[in-house]
Formats: structure tokens, C-alpha cells, sequence
């Protein structure tokens, strides 16, 4: 099947759209950066559409600021032309019109052209006729990399490219921590770091400029930390009032829940999070075959990875943290 769009994309120029889930992460950013760069590289015309701004270290990836890159929030006006323009949409690191947010999500189920997908999200949309889907790949960068090697492509790869799609790979790996890091990981990530991407100009602009805030937000959330179900897993919080203090905003929060599985003996970590709405956002992390995914499914309308998931509750924050607690027991008994 891909190879069939690969083909397609050598005959001749295209006027190509590239969208990704809402809150785009690391990997959305790199892989929709990475796969424009290449493809423009290859002569077609490409538009990038974010459903909304990424966090500001996110935007100072290489490419970010382009004429290309369209925040769908900030320009509603144009996302029906973007849409009606295009004659190849691929859409990128979600599974499913609707997390591509509110404004996106129809445009992408009524969308008339040849629409690809390529992810590693569990159950992707029957609506996308042609996917490029793999649970087993640890970031959409990587699979556009694998993409990239299918074309034959890899001389066309510039330093900008390259430093995207390393970008998303060690996002979504946590820095090559996780199980789905394997020996090809590696392979990619020395391919793209000879075609001139920078691990540690990545790590620095990521990692080591948060605000002050995210500080505060981090201290707020670890020293909630309480232990549940023997030991084997750990729930963190963050209030309403928390997140006052902190001075937070949206982003702060993001890798907090992983400090739970820094703890000997924790299988799995949960963050909640109150929001202005009073909703609590729910993030699961866990190790091995523990699956938050299921759990997340089960119990909390959420889903995502084995090892990653998400989730939420309509109950308040210590109703829900009750509840999750009296649900970890038994799972992790
Ligand atoms: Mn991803």
C-alpha cells in the first residue's frame, strides 16, 4: 500500500497536506515537519496544519515558522481551502478524525481526496482507506524515516529534515528509554544524525528551557505523590489551586507522571489533573506488560499505548483518586 503512494508522489508534483492531532507533542511536530521537509525536498507543494500551537520549544523546530506551517486555531477562516486544495492529505501520528480537534475533525471525515495515515496508535479509523499503521514502531518519525528508506530517499534528507524526525523519535521514546526502542531505533537515529541532526541542540532547546512555572508545577505534583496498591504503583495530583500557585499553563504538566515510575517497585504511575472545567485529566504510564491502555479504556474514557494512555473522570479530583486507587488494587494484586 505505501509503496503504491510512494509511487504515486514520484510521478509528478502534488499539492499535499500534512495534519496532526491536537496539542501536538514532539513526535507529531517532528514527524509532520520531518515528512514536509522531505516531500518539498522531492519538488511537491506542502502545507503543514496544526490543529493548534505546540509548546514554544516545540515551535523552534527547524521549519516551524515557515509560510508553510498553519496553525489551524489562529486561521479558521482557511482550513476549508487548505482542505479543498490538497490532493493528498496524510495525517499523522493520531488514529482518528476527532483528535484532530473540533474545527479539523470534519473536514478530515468528509475530505474527497486520497487521504493516507500513518501511526502507531492502537485501533486506527476504518475511515482512512490507506494507513501505514504500526503499534510496534515507537514514534511516526520513525515510520516516516522507514518511509524515507522504502523511496530511496535518504540523499534527499537535509540537516533540517533530520533533526525533526530525531526530534520525534526521542520524544516518544523518552530518550531511547522505552520498549519500543529497538536495535532500528538506533540505526535511524545514527542515519539522521549523519544527515546532520543534533542530539544535543534537540535536548537542550526541549529539556533545558522550561519556565519557571513548569519548576513550580513539578514540585506542586511530586510532593502529592502517594503510593497505592503495595507499592506497585504511584498517584500524583495537581489541584485546582496547585496550579494557581505554580503559575501554570498548558504544558507544564507534560512528563511529570513518569517520575512516578522512578520509584523501585512502581509498575504504574498516574497523574490527575484538575481543570478549569473541573474535569480530571488522567495520565497513565506504566512498565512491561502492564497495560494503562486497557485500563484506561476500562475505567476512565481514555486509551493510547500498552505503556502510555490517557484518560478522564467527571468526578472530583478526590472522588476520582479514591476511585482509582480502589481499581489499582486488585489489577496490580
Ligand atoms: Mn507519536
Amino acid at each position: 500500500m505505501i509503496h503504491d503512494v510512494l509511487r504515486t508522489l514520484r510521478q509528478r508534483a502534488h499539492q499535499i497536506l500534512i495534519t496532526t492531532h491536537w496539542n501536538p507533542d514532539g513526535d507529531a511536530v517532528g514527524s509532520a515537519l520531518g515528512w514536509a521537509h522531505y516531500l518539498r525536498a522531492s519538488g511537491h507543494q506542502v502545507r503543514v496544519l496544526f490543529p493548534n500551537a505546540p509548546s514554544k520549544p516545540l515551535q523552534q523546530s527547524p521549519g516551524f515558522s515557515s509560510a508553510f506551517v498553519v496553525i489551524a486555531d489562529d486561521r479558521p477562516d482557511e482550513l476549508e481551502g487548505l482542505f479543498a486544495h490538497a490532493e493528498l492529505h496524510f495525517a499523522l501520528d493520531y488514529n482518528t478524525p476527532s483528535r484532530a480537534g473540533s474545527a479539523m475533525e470534519p473536514l478530515i471525515a468528509s475530505y474527497a481526496g486520497r487521504q493516507v495515515l500513518i501511526d502507531h496508535h492502537q485501533q486506527p479509523d476504518g475511515l482512512f482507506a490507506e494507513a501505514y499503521s504500526s503499534t510496534a514502531k515507537g514514534s511516526t518519525s520513525e515510520m516516516i524515516a522507514d518511509l524515507i528508506t522504502a523511496d530511496e530517499g535518504w540523499a534527499q534528507v537535509d540537516p533540517a529534515c533530520a533533526e525533526n524526525l530525531l526530534m520525534g523519535i526521542i520524544t516518544d521514546s523518552g530518550s531511547f528509554r522505552y520498549p519500543s526502542t529497538t536495535a532500528q531505533t538506533f540505526a535511524t537515529a545514527a542515519r539522521l544524525v549523519e544527515a546532520g541532526a543534533q542530539p544535543n541542540a534537540i535536548h537542550e532547546r526541549l529539556f533545558d528551557a522550561n519556565p519557571m512555572s513548569r519548576l513550580k508545577t513539578f514540585g506542586f505534583g511530586l510532593s502529592s505523590a502517594q503510593s497505592a496498591a503495595q507499592g506497585k504503583a504511584v498517584v500524583l495530583s495537581l489541584s485546582l489551586e496547585d496550579l494557581e500557585r505554580a503559575g501554570y499553563v498548558a504544558g507544564d504538566s507534560e512528563g511529570l507522571v513518569n517520575w512516578g515510575l522512578s520509584v523501585e517497585g512502581v509498575e504504574v504511575s498516574v497523574l490527575l489533573r484538575e481543570d478549569a472545567a473541573g474535569l480530571i485529566k488522567m495520565s497513565f504510564r506504566s512498565k512491561g506488560d502492564r497495560d494503562v491502555n486497557e485500563f484506561a479504556r476500562a475505567h476512565f474514557a481514555g486509551g493510547g499505548h500498552r505503556n502510555a494512555a490517557g484518560g478522564a473522570s467527571t468526578q472530583t479530583l478526590a472522588e476520582t483518586k479514591a476511585q482509582l486507587i480502589s481499581l489499582l488494587e486488585p489489577w496490580l494484586a
